[in-house]
């Protein structure tokens, strides 16, 4: 079906007309929020998709810090020059109010009216919202029921990271129409195409299914870029990069092997384009890796985008909030790092014992450990500017443990986050969470969010907890 044939059966639309999508980043609620490089990756390239499809499309980012009334009413979030801040925070009802959490429940985001508005103004033919944490999904229901009141019978589809977790629970308890699970673009023939169940959503709704303009683009990695074209605004404090999908590791706490199976290679030029694509069009200079094994296979793919970087004499600054795999951390890669620009860089490092690595997750041995740190030293790296995460409250993990791995890592002077355990729908580790928590995990997705502690257990109560942060926090070893 072309799109032009389609469109003519489109509701309200005159003959010729494009079909319009409305493109959701919903609120979020939380205890706690910040943006570290936060940003709706996914929905993007959707949106870019739609856009080289011929379809009209329109963005609204209920996350947008900046939007003129909310800063009257709300005051502007102290934002940093790394592109990283705060947001706009309404404190709102714990919707568990029988669990008393020693923190204010909070909607982040701009004023609801201002969203409404904007939604009604749009007045699309297709509302698509994404998602992430699956404990984030009050801020998509939230969205969903504002879109109903506008237009009680447009289609409306979440997808991204809930939507893939939990899909019955999202259709369920969201209203959405459909929960389309993984990706809605996937390479066919060398081409990015719609993913057959989007594409099956939208024939049910009557809904041209997009397809890439007449130009056909051949795309070598598989997937378009994000059209700088189209809203520069959301890159203008960072953009983000992913050179590939997925992770060869199969981690019992992770869901990535759910998200996207297998390790699927970018390529280090389209990456290098993408990424000079933003700046160009939004001038920033700040850019987060978001991907999950950056690392591996390094010679053919990172290495190459590095030099690039290099050669250009760019002054960029780069981030890496998701972490990247010590096993594959070198000398070569390390100097290629500091000199392309990194300002920081951090380390799944997650335990000190060698026999959590073993049972859990294969992917690190914790006596390279000392040796990796000081190759970043070598390589430039300054130990404030290299941070590691820990991982505590697994089913079952004892606060000993933690504790131990703090003080290992402490030693070498880096810095240390505590990763504090959020079940995960999928995860390899999810049905022994169920089991180990004394919270309805399967019911409520509000108890996944680490502030709950969720398997908290007389091996390592909220008091063993506290005590670690402090230790974390503390000059001391
Ligand atoms: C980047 C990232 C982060 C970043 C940024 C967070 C963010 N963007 O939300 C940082 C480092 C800050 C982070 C932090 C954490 N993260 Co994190 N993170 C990720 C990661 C690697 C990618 C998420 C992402 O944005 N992907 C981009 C996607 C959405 O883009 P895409 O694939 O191109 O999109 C396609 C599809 O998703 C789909 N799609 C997307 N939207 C839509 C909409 C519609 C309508 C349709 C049809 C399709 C569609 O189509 C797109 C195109 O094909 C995932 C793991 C993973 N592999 O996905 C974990 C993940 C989401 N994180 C996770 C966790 C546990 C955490 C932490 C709690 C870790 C910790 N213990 O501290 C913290 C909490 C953060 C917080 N409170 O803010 C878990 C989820 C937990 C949960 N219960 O839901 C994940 C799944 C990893 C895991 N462990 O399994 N994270
Ligand atoms: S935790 Fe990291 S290494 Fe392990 S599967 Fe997830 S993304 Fe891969």
């Amino acid at each position: 079906m072309t799109i032009n044939s389609a469109v003519n059966k489109l509701s309200g639309k005159r003959k010729g007309e494009r079909p319009k999508v409305l493109l959701i980043q919903p609120p979020i609620h939380d205890f706690a929020l910040y943006d570290h490089y936060l940003k709706p990756y996914g929905l993007l390239r959707l949106a870019s998709f739609f856009t080289q499809s011929d379809w009209d499309v329109e963005f609204l980012d209920c996350l947008d810090y900046r939007e003129p009334e909310s800063v009257d009413m709300l005051n502007s979030p102290r934002r940093k020059a790394d592109g990283s801040g705060k947001f706009f925070r309404t404190p709102v009802e714990n919707p568990l109010k029988d669990k008393p959490i020693p923190r204010r429940f909070a909607r982040y985001g701009i004023l609801p009216s201002v969203m409404e508005r904007r939604i009604a103004a749009a007045v699309p033919d297709l509302v698509l919202v994404t998602s992430g944490m699956t404990y984030w999904y009050r801020g998509v229901a939230e969205a969903v029921r504002r879109v109903r009141k506008s237009y009680p019978h447009i289609p409306v589809a979440v997808g991204g990271i809930y939507a893939s977790l939990m899909p019955d629970h999202c259709e369920n308890v969201c209203g959405a129409d459909a929960a389309i699970i993984g990706d809605a673009l996937v390479a066919s023939g060398g081409r990015m195409a719609v993913s057959e169940p989007f594409a099956s959503f939208l024939r049910k709704s009557g809904l041209p299914v997009p397809i890439l303009g007449s130009e056909e683009r051949l795309l070598d990695t598989g997937r378009p870029t994000i059209s700088p074209l189209l809203l520069p605004r959301v890159w203008d404090s960072a953009g983000i990069i992913r050179m590939n999908r997925g992770c060869p590791f199969n981690c019992d706490y992770c869901a990535s092997r759910r998200i996207s199976e297998g390790f699927h290679p970018g390529d280090g030029r389209d990456a290098f384009e993408s990424m000079m694509a933003i700046h160009h069009y939004s001038g920033t200079r700040n850019f987060a890796f978001y991907d999950d094994a950056l690392l591996y296979k390094k010679g053919e793919l990172f290495h190459p985008f590095l030099r690039m970087v290099i050669a250009a004499q760019l002054d960029f600054n780069f981030y890496t909030p998701n972490a990247v795999h010590l096993k594959y951390l070198d000398g070569e890669t390390a100097d290629l790092m500091v000199r392309a620009g990194f300002r920081e860089i951090r380390l799944g490092y997650e335990s000190a014992s060698e026999e959590f690595h073993r049972k859990r997750d294969g992917k690190f041995d914790p006596a390279s450990f000392p040796g990796k740190i000081e190759t970043l030293r070598e390589a430039g790296f300054s130990p404030v500017d290299i941070r590691v995460y820990i991982l505590a409250g697994l089913p079952g993990q004892r606060w000993e443990d933690v504790e131990k791995s703090v003080r290992f890592a402490k030693k070498t002077g880096v810095s240390i986050s505590l990763s504090e355990y959020s079940p995960v729908p999928g995860s390899p580790m999810w049905e022994e969470s169920c089991r180990a928590s004394v919270f309805p995990l399967k019911d409520e997705p509000l108890y996944h969010n680490n502030t709950f502690f969720p398997m908290e257990w007389e091996g390592f109560t909220r008091e063993a907890l506290e005590k670690i942060k402090r230790l974390t926090r503390s000059k001391t070893s």
